[in-house]
């Protein structure tokens, strides 16, 4: 179904972009080119995949990750984003007492998605109730009574009765006390004249909160068509997709949907009262990309590198002290490695080119430079220039670590510090230029 195989096509390009060496033009390309093939493949249409397409190239390219998150994941994070940009907003469906109207064309599984619809609000401790107001199709009474008997959901519904508009007066008195009450209709073509006025007229009736269309996920893009027909007629306030189980093409129909002005409530994922989801586009891609925790896991590196873990002033001031060198080591232990913590500020931006040698710390000497520093004085900290042999031995020493060690700390902290004093030296602002890009 659409969700294995969408998902499954997703999650290889995601793969692709977390086990790149590095994230350069090449790979994006590469991973783009993946997303496309999954995309045309589950139905989207051509039009939003070329956007989508594009939209990624150029944010993973041009934008700069924002504070505390490295390159990798930043564009995941557009990849997600944009993602959800396709599918749209997800209708707003309230847990509290209302009027439901169910509409669609023959057989899209509006019968079967009422009794969904009573359950998932029952569930959520809301009684509800149904009106068969589909007096069109012969079986239609006796296949909803049959669901709404088995879920012990109140059912209305008046076998010989041919009116489905006072059948909905009447049921809709009957079902008065109840919080959510469903009305589900016949089924029609957009075509039917006689059946459009009908479902006008138990509109008109029955003030309905909601109007969800049932689109049958195998209608593919055609299912934009449908859903500005629909609207048209009686404005929809949530679209239902149903047998997304079923095709593996079910994107055609969640992309269509977003060309028009509604958006998807729920979806249909199987034939037993308990298959169905209520749709939120963001929970949706965050699974589809195999990554249920996506959110939490990108919230987390937004947090990881806050401001106060760089000393912004001291680096324009361009005192750039062994101290303010020890924060960022520590806020970088946080983090992961330096080169990415340096990527994320604006370098580049600066029309500065930084040595990759600048970057050549691994987590491990960073650890060591970390025990380094623990072993200096406070005054040695603030002014490395005081550490002659003798203080480089003891420190050496102290910090159980090799004097070429220190040495070689003590250049790296003179480099970083040259950089900073180039950085401030500019014409730029670089507080501001920080602050631009979420630092
Ligand atoms: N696999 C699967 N089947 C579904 C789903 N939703 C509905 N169906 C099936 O689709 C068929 C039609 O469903 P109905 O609920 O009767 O459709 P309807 O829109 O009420 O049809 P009419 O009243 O004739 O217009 C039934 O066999 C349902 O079991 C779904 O999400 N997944
Ligand atoms: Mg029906």
């Amino acid at each position: 179904m659409v969700l294995d195989k969408l998902g499954g096509s997703l999650q290889d390009a995601i793969k692709k972009l977390v086990g790149a060496g590095r994230i350069d033009e090449k790979i994006v390309d590469e991973v783009v080119r993946d997303i496309q093939r999954a995309m045309l493949q589950a139905d989207v249409n051509v039009k939003h995949v070329m956007t989508l397409s594009q939209k990624i190239k150029q944010r993973s390219l041009k934008e700069a990750p924002p504070g505390g998150m490295n390159p990798r994941e930043h564009v995941i994070r557009i990849v997600y984003q944009e993602l959800i940009n396709i599918l749209g907003k997800s209708a707003n469906v309230r847990l509290a007492p209302q009027t439901i109207m169910m509409v669609g064309l023959q057989g899209s599984g509006k019968t079967t998605t009422t009794a969904k619809l009573a359950r998932y609000f029952q569930r959520k401790g809301l009684k509800a109730a149904v009106v068969c107001a589909d007096t069109f199709r012969a079986g239609a009474y006796d296949q909803l009574k049959t669901l709404c008997d088995r879920m012990g959901v109140f059912f209305y519904g008046e076998k010989d009765v041919k009116d489905a508009v006072a059948i909905t007066q009447r049921g809709l008195k009957a079902i008065e006390k109840y919080d959510v009450k469903i009305i589900d209709t016949a089924g029609r073509h957009a075509l039917e004249k006689d059946l459009i006025k009908e479902m006008e007229d138990i509109h008109k009736i029955s003030h309905p909160d909601h109007k969800f269309l049932v689109l049958d996920a195998a209608m593919g893009q055609l299912a934009s068509e449908q859903a500005r027909a629909f609207n048209a007629s009686i404005g929809i306030t949530g679209v239902v997709i149903t047998k997304l189980d079923g095709t593996a093409k079910g994107g055609g129909a969640m992309s269509a949907v977003s060309d028009t002005d509604s958006a998807i409530a729920f979806i249909g994922v199987g034939e037993t009262p308990d298959d169905l989801e209520r749709f939120e586009a963001d929970r949706f891609i965050s699974r589809l990309l195999g990554m249920g925790d996506i959110k939490s896991l990108i919230e987390k590196a937004e947090e990881t590198l806050k401001t106060e873990d760089f000393d912004v002033e001291a680096m324009l001031s361009g005192k750039f002290t062994l101290k303010d060198m020890y924060k960022q080591l520590e806020a970088v232990n946080k983090m992961g490695p330096l080169k990415q913590v340096m990527s994320m500020m604006p370098l580049g931006k600066l029309g500065m080119k930084v040595s990759d040698d600048m970057f050549a710390v691994t987590q491990e000497k960073m650890k060591k430079y970390k025990f380094i520093m623990d072993s200096m004085t406070d005054k040695e900290l603030d002014d490395p220039k005081h550490i002659n042999s003798p203080r480089l031995t003891r420190i050496a020493r102290g910090s159980g670590t090799k004097y070429e060690e220190v040495r070689e700390l003590l250049k790296y902290h003179k480099m970083m510090q040259k950089t900073m004093k180039g950085m401030s030296g500019g014409k730029f602002n670089m507080q501001k230029m920080m602050k631009k890009f979420g630092m």
